[in-house]
């Protein structure tokens, strides 16, 4: 019995040298040290022994099924250990490989010429002003001293979500609620999103961007008006820029006017950019309206001031050169990444 222990332990420990895998030591543990295995088996026959072998035999049984058992553990231990080696090696990052370049965006036209207006305005002691874009009808229109049957009003041109409550269609509202908050001197602009309901064109899209700009106080006139804008436009397009006012209507201010500055492609003579006309028209303004104060608690006997609003995608669209407005909306990269 002693020569089969041995035997068992020797076969064991070279069986489980040359296992391959996790599964192959599996199965030598149940080859061996299993229920039906050869370590039971021997054991097994325990019972034939004399009460003197018995103990010497178990004992030696035991140090044999300590000893497959460790020689398991080790080949486990092995195997697993070479397992990982493989998976690290398989698995290894080529630190010294060059990464790829995530693509880096860039300020879109409108948001580029939009800073350039509020930097120019805010050098001048404006301030900033923003507001709901779904308005009540009087903030767009009635404070504003437009009538309910004004054809601004018409509703081919505002998106009105209920008798009373609307789209703005131009970003006056903000200027008016701000007159309602604050008392002059006021020097504000106003830019934001504006909506009408319109097919959509190389010229014409439901949403665009107006700048609205405000200022109130004792002793504003007319010439306040001309040299804020005549200096803004130098600002934007050069110094050496020339603007002229022409007389307008708008229900909101009086008088009114609309300033235009000179083709800064022909100079004046007249040619493709400015349709012949020499001048390009660049925004309307006026004198804030008396009924329009009035409406904001502004008490027009004491305090005038002057308003004016311009179309942020036309100044780029000038400014750039680009002849569809439906450029601006859709994000394609060939013509973001112009700019
Ligand atoms: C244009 C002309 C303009 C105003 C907007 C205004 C605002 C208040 C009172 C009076 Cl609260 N006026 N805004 C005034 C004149 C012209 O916009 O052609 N916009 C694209």
């Amino acid at each position: 019995m002693k020569t089969q222990l041995e035997q068992i332990k020797a076969a064991a420990a070279a069986a489980l040298h040359g296992a391959q895998d996790l599964k192959q030591v599996d199965a030598l543990r149940v080859q061996y040290l299993g229920k039906k295995g050869e370590l039971t088996g021997i054991l097994k026959q325990m019972g034939k022994l004399s009460a003197e072998e018995r103990p010497v035999m178990g004992q030696l049984a035991n140090e044999v099924r300590a000893q497959i058992e460790a020689d398991i553990a080790r080949r486990q231990n092995e195997l697993a250990a070479a397992a990982m080696e493989a998976q690290l090696k398989a698995e290894t990052i080529d630190v010294t490989m060059p990464g790829s370049k995530p693509a880096m965006g860039k300020a879109h036209p409108l948001t580029t010429v939009l800073d350039e207006v509020k930097e120019i305005f805010l050098g001048m002691g404006f301030e900033l002003g923003a507001g709901p874009e779904v308005e009540l009808d009087y903030y767009n229109f009635e404070a504003l001293n437009i009538p309910k049957d004004h054809p601004a009003r018409d509703t081919q041109d505002t998106f009105y979500i209920s008798d009373n409550v609307l789209l703005r269609t131009q970003t006056s509202p903000v200027q008016i609620r701000f007159m309602e908050n604050n008392k002059p001197p006021i020097r504000m602009i106003s830019p934001g999103r504006v909506y009408r309901s319109d097919a959509v064109d190389a010229t014409h899209s439901p949403l665009f961007h107006q700048i609205e700009g405000l200022v109130v106080d004792k002793g504003v006139t007319m010439a306040d008006l001309k040299g804020t804008l005549e200096l803004f436009a130098k600002r934007l397009y050069g110094e050496d820029v020339q603007v002229r006012f022409r007389p307008h209507h708008f229900p909101f201010t009086e008088p009114s006017a609309e300033m235009d500055a000179m083709c800064f492609a022909c100079h004046g003579e007249g040619c493709r950019l400015c349709k012949g006309e020499g001048w390009i028209e660049i925004l309307g303004a006026g004198m804030v309206h008396p009924k329009v104060l009035q409406n904001c608690g502004v008490d027009p006997e004491v305090y005038s001031g002057f308003a004016f609003g311009m179309g942020l995608e036309r100044i780029v669209m000038r400014r750039y050169n680009i002849d569809d407005l439906r450029l601006f909306y859709e994000n394609d990269l060939r013509f973001l990444n112009q700019f």
